[in-house]
């Protein structure tokens, strides 16, 4: 099967041979149907966070079961799925106490480099990225990482749900747990963001205040439910939303991850209010907190993929979808062969698309 292997840092990924060994206990073969590229393969991809390689990176996507190993009752061949890097075993004390995102048994969640799904003819390993390698035209992955959704539902729709907007919505819902007439700003308007801002508007939120330095970005929150942007070129952002909302939002959510956007999520809430870390820091990154600012109930607290517990979530948002009530559709900006990933990732680069996806049944 075709699949991009990044082999350095900042290299253009490359189209190869690879194959799969065969599906044992729990695994379960997918034929991918469409993978988003997400910021956080960006990351990687920059070694921001050092990762083996060479590596199949890509961990937002749908899929067809294909072949299922010999323990595996959840799925059978057929059955539509999305992905979720939030494998979780089922087992342990985050499992069995209901924060299966947390889960990071190393038997189920292979840390990276564990992992011997991949094979590669040519020339020794290839490394699997985040239990899923979706940028391959076949994934191996055990069965706790995937959720089965309704038939009806579009395949290139649904493999959004299997990174940005599940980590939007589950920040929003499940993080959060942000209400009806909360205040709420969301930093950084890319495909999390985005999902954010829509998600506080299905959570009935009574100010969304959408935050990004680009204006198509901003016009587009507004269709997916900002009542208010502001873009930090027309000034100091934390005055801008303390202005506007007369003292602060009840929830400010970073989906950046920097330490400039994390103090302005935190310095923009009002009393008792809750900053929600939702993007990815470079590693080692620091930030700088007033103390005395936690004098009035302030809050300050991370969220991992949303907090998912995926086998729900993805469902109920795929419901909201199809019930006209969650827009996905203007997430997609184009869709793109494997073959030209590479132009993906510099569109992404570029800050132009909100999501390319990788269409596998595209005509090459
Ligand atoms: C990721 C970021 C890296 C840790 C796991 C969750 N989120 C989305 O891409
Ligand atoms: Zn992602």
């Amino acid at each position: 099967m075709k699949a991009a292997v990044l082999f350095e840092p900042n290299s253009p990924l490359q189209i190869e041979e690879i194959s799969l060994r065969k599906p044992e206990a729990h695994e379960v073969v997918l034929r991918t149907a469409f993978a988003g590229i997400c910021h956080t393969d960006l990351h990687y991809m920059e070694a921001q966070t050092p990762y083996p390689m060479p590596v199949v990176l890509g961990h937002e996507s749908s899929g067809i079961v294909e072949a299922v190993g010999p323990e595996v009752r959840y799925v059978k061949p057929g059955d539509h799925v999305v992905t979720c890097l939030s494998v979780f075993c089922g087992t342990c004390e985050y499992c069995t106490t209901g924060r299966p995102a947390l889960c990071f048994n190393p038997d189920v969640k292979l840390p990276p480099g564990a992992s011997d799904r991949l094979k590669w003819d040519k020339s020794g390993q290839v490394h699997t990225f985040m239990n899923l390698s979706s940028f391959a035209e076949r994934m191996l992955v055990h069965e706790n990482a995937i959720v089965k959704i309704r038939k009806d539902m579009p395949l290139d729709r649904a493999s959004l749900v299997g990174c940005a907007v599940m980590t939007g919505y589950g920040a929003v819902v499940n993080t959060a747990k942000i209400g009806p007439g909360d205040k709420v700003a969301v930093i950084a308007c890319g495909g999390v963001g985005m999902a954010a801002v829509n998600s506080a508007r299905v959570a009935g939120a009574e100010r969304i205040i959408a935050i990004d330095t680009v204006p198509d970005k901003l016009a587009l929150a507004r269709e997916f439910g900002a009542t208010d942007v502001v873009n930090p070129g027309d000034g100091d952002v934390v005055e801008q939303v303390m202005e506007m909302t007369d003292g602060g939002v009840d929830h400010a959510l970073d989906c950046l991850g920097s330490k400039g956007t994390a103090e302005d999520a935190f310095r923009m809430l009002a009393f008792d209010g809750t900053a929600t870390l939702v993007g990815l820091f470079r590693q080692g990154e620091t930030i700088e907190l007033t103390g005395s600012d936690f004098l009035r109930e302030r809050k300050i607290q991370g969220s991992l993929l949303g907090s998912n517990r995926f086998r729900v979530d993805m469902p109920r948002i795929i419901e909201l979808y199809m019930q006209g009530r969650m827009d996905l559709d203007a997430f997609i900006s184009q869709k793109i062969r494997l073959e030209e990933i590479n132009d993906g990732f510099a569109a992404m680069r570029g800050g132009k698309v909100l999501r390319s996806l990788i269409d596998f049944d595209a005509a090459s």
